[in-house]
């Protein structure tokens, strides 16, 4: 397999732990995001999106880091990342895109470049752009979290899901913009918990061969 990534992008770390979890080795492939290499005309025949990750299997093309790791839990069930039960993964998936759809997207590079260069609002403005977003999400990920007895050591029960995979990566990017963890202390601890596996710390962004 070939991951197309960067190391500070958080939808290609959440792809990388879903790799190292399931014990897969990959080829990984630099896209250098702040250079522009994602809008180059080979990155886009693979990705017309022109985002971070793809993964290439068999000679197939995925994009989109929530479908490529369902698209490797159904190739690669064990270890599962999604529980057994219907209910319980609507459940999983729900807390996973409270993170993937309503935090991540609005806090992206484009649009703290559009915020920048079009808005032109300065770097204390787009931080707060960003602290606005991540905090509301992550007060609602408290709240869902906090005494629901379905939590354990993680964010469902006490094994790692796509939860917990989603949300360790906007934890690291939340720490750019000086968000308040101890604000939400079940999501810290679950990150806390999640940092003592390799999966989670040997796929952290400065650990990545094109980290700066
Ligand atoms: N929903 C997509 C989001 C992908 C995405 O936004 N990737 C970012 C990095 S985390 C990216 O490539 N940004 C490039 C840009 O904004 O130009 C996914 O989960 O894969």
């Amino acid at each position: 397999m070939k991951l197309y990534g960067y190391f500070r992008s958080s939808a290609s770390y959440r792809v990388r732990i879903a790799l190292s979890l399931k014990g897969l080795d990959y080829d990984l492939q630099p896209i250098h995001l702040r250079r522009g290499d994602q809008r180059a005309m080979d990155y886009l025949a693979r990705n017309p999106q022109g985002l971070v990750p793809a993964l290439v299997d068999d000679g197939k093309v995925l994009t989109q880091s929530l479908a490529i790791m369902e698209y490797l839990e159904e190739r690669f069930p064990e270890p599962a990342l999604l529980p057994g039960d219907a209910a319980d993964r609507a459940w999983v998936r729900a807390l996973a895109q409270v993170v993937a759809c309503d935090i991540h997207p609005i806090n992206n590079l484009r649009i703290l470049q559009y915020l920048e260069n079009d808005l032109e609002l300065d770097d204390g403005a787009r931080a707060a752009w960003a602290r606005r977003w991540i905090e509301d999400g992550f007060g609602a990920l408290e709240a869902m979290l906090k005494d629901d007895p379905r939590t354990g050591d993680y964010c469902f029960g006490d094994n790692p899901t796509l939860a917990d995979i989603c949300l360790v990566p906007q934890i690291f990017n939340s720490q750019r913009f000086a968000v308040d963890m101890g604000r939400f202390p079940t999501l810290a601890r679950i990150h806390e918990n999640c940092m003592r596996l390799s999966a989670f710390k040997d796929q952290a962004p400065e650990r990545q061969p094109d980290a700066e």
